[in-house]
């Protein structure tokens, strides 16, 4: 499987208003199976008041300025056609103030008033979340309500079974509309608040009770249906949710490969593919595939992180060398750069999808300015296509290598030896193996059979 990261708004216009739509999805999908992508994971598309989507106003409605359900079913029908499926990124842990379902909640109607969390006498209207210096409560008339992603977004409280239920619909909503899957986003903040002592805090064992139920309805309705988890956090905690999805990031793994990459060091390199057999990876079928990736939307795009092409590309051969499920984030595969102001913001790590090298032509977006990725900037599909070691041809290059070994996805890794400047790998399943060599000094990569043969070969 190879996993790509589209946000709609970014990726192409059909209708000239500047914004990316899903008739545009459909009419760029070639673009995607040229790259060797298999499966898009799409970033929120339901109707949201925010440029990201992650405050969702209705579950059941497509944003409008993406189309209507009609739209979203053709191009998932297409792509079905052409061999990719798709994956909605489904924010449940809250929703945006404008939705229905807040607005009736104050008003005081039921059941919509105990599906949020109201502060008492024993909040404490200061408290801040543990990752930064953002307060819990907000305040909304002469009430503060709970919401943990900021003023906009209430979380929604998972004590009331109802709301168990009516999740339940919004899943089964999407699949019925052609989805083969979802992205649980924020799994770990379902049940992050004790209402007890009215304070944050993660309950790891009510959330897993929660997905277990959730997921096995999603494949009561679909059978084969892939459900992805989002837990940022460190391998103890990540671990905890092990075999309830059928994949899960792996932070740690993307945080330490960025690190290795910087400091070109051949040992960080070995201790984190250690930790990738003894900490990340799975052991089985029957735990969840470690999803593998360098950035996603949160995150500072990699050209910007590492600054150096040859490190990225070095990145990404052993992304897609490694077992697990590699993932990549739209823009990345032609060197696309930015930077988020921070978790709060994070436009600029989300910006129009460069096709052509002067920033204009049919289905370019452009719902916002360019910052990072200004015109003749070397990063746009045309400039990158017709250049033989480009970043873009690397990743096919590496994604066909990744598609004509299937076999790698569950695979075991063993380190057979390192110096100062390369680290040796065996990856072996028990019918296949190659050994890969990643030189951290040159960044180079070459991937051989045990009779010499070359595979791959990166950065010469
Ligand atoms: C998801 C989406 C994100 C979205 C939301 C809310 C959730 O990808 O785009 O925001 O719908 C936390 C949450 C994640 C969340 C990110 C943005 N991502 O857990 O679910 O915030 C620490 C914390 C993490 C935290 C991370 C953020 O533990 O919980 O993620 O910091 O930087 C080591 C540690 C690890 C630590 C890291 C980094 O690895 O082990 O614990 O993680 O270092 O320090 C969207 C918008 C927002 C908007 C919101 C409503 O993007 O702008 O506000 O929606």
């Amino acid at each position: 499987m190879t996993f790509y990261e589209l946000y709609l708004r970014s990726f192409y216009d059909s209708n000239g208003d500047g914004l990316g739509d899903l008739q545009g999805l459909k009419q760029k999908l070639d673009y995607l199976c040229d790259l060797g992508i298999d499966h898009v994971w799409l970033l929120p598309i339901m109707k949201s008041p925010a440029f990201h989507g992650y405050t969702v106003s209705n579950f059941f409605e497509v944003n409008p300025v993406y189309g209507d359900l009609k739209d979203l079913r053709e191009a998932l029908e297409e792509g079905h056609k052409k061999g990719i499926k798709f994956i909605l990124d489904l924010p449940i842990n809250h929703v945006a103030v404008t939705s229905e379902w807040f607005q009736r909640a104050l008003k005081g109607e039921e059941p919509y008033k105990n599906w949020f969390i109201w502060a008492n006498e024993k909040a404490d209207l200061e408290e801040k979340r543990h990752w930064d210096e953002s307060k819990i409560w907000q305040k909304i008339g002469d009430r503060y309500f709970y919401g943990i992603f900021g003023p906009a977004s209430p979380d929604l409280n998972f004590e009331s079974k109802e709301l168990w239920e009516e999740i339940k619909r919004i899943f089964k909503f999407w699949l019925d509309n052609g989805f083969d899957g979802f992205r649980l986003d924020a799994a770990k903040h379902i049940f992050d608040f004790d209402l007890e002592k009215m304070r944050f805090h993660y309950q790891h064992e009510k959330n897993i009770e929660f997905w277990k139920e959730m997921v096995s309805y999603i494949k009561s309705i679909k059978k084969d249906a892939l459900v992805i988890s989002e837990v940022w956090d460190a391998p103890e905690i990540v671990r905890k949710y092990e075999g309830i999805f059928d994949i899960g990031f792996n932070f740690p793994l993307a945080e330490d490969l960025k690190m290795t990459l910087k400091n070109e060091s051949p040992q960080d390199l070995v201790e984190t593919l250690k930790k990738c057999m003894t900490e990340y990876l799975p052991n089985g079928k029957v735990l969840s595939m470690s999803g593998n990736f360098l950035t996603n939307h949160d995150m500072t795009r990699i050209l910007s992180d590492l600054k150096d092409e040859k490190k990225v590309k070095l990145g990404f051969s052993i992304l897609y060398t490694l077992p697990g499920i590699p993932f990549i984030y739209y823009g990345e595969e032609t060197g696309m750069k930015g930077i988020p102001q921070d978790v709060n913001f994070t436009e600029d790590s989300q910006e129009p999808f460069h096709w052509y090298e002067n920033g204009f032509g049919p289905g370019q977006t452009e719902w916002k300015g360019f910052k990072f990725n200004p015109p003749y900037s070397g990063e746009s599909v045309e400039e990158q296509i017709n250049q033989k070691n480009s970043i873009l041809n690397t990743i096919k290059d590496l994604i066909r290598f990744r598609k004509s070994n299937p076999w790698i996805d569950d695979a075991r890794i063993e380190i057979l030896n390192f110096d100062q400047n390369m680290v040796k790998l065996r990856c072996y399943s028990q019918l296949n193996e190659f050994i890969a060599y990643y030189n951290l000094k040159s960044s180079k990569c070459s991937v051989l059979l045990e009779n010499g043969d070359e595979l791959l070969s990166i950065g010469n």
